[in-house]
């Protein structure tokens, strides 16, 4: 059994309804439980096209049984499940599931880099990850969570918006 963080996010929509049957739905799946969820933030969306609504955004601690890829493929069928579009790049979503991490195994291929490559940079996904796993070494990057969030640069847009949700 291994232990892994997802991503949650949704800017269109019923954004909180979205992460909470997300949720549900995940923790439903065979070989798969969710054991903690991060506080809830609202967050200025990063890239993408301009004037997009803010994000909710979250992060799950999930044990699995199943390989990174099928957690993968279970995680786009519950994007698909709530309405997940793909129209642009960076686009508004109804529901975002990203694979931060996975354990601590590093690997790039064509459809799954772990860690997710750009978690380290991202104040959105670093401090509600912080709440769950502040300890957590980035393999990579040689750092803890909570190092990676002391050197953000200052509140880049980010709002907590609740504890439980
Ligand atoms: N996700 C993106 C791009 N930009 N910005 C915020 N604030 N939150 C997100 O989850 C997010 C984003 C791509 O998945
Ligand atoms: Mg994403
Ligand atoms: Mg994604």
């Amino acid at each position: 059994m291994v232990t892994a963080f997802l991503g949650l996010g949704a800017n269109l929509g019923d954004r909180l309804g979205s992460l909470r049957g997300a949720r549900q739905a995940l923790d439903k799946l065979p070989g798969i439980t969710v054991v903690k969820s991060s506080a809830l933030y609202e967050t200025v969306a990063v890239g993408g096209p301009p004037g997009q609504d803010a994000y909710l955004n979250a992060v799950l601690e999930i044990t699995t049984t199943l390989s990174a890829d099928k957690l993968l493929e279970n995680c786009l069928a519950v994007e698909k499940q709530f309405g997940r579009e793909r129209l642009i790049y960076h686009g508004p979503r109804t529901l975002d599931i990203d694979l931060l991490f996975f354990s601590h195994l590093v690997c790039e291929d064509r459809d799954l880099t772990l860690p997710h490559p750009r978690l380290h940079l991202r104040a959105f996904v670093l401090i509600p990850l912080r709440d769950l796993a502040p300890e957590m070494l980035h393999p990579l990057q040689g750092k803890t969570v909570r190092q990676l969030c002391d050197e953000l640069p200052c509140n880049q847009g980010i709002k907590y918006f609740s504890r439980t949700w």
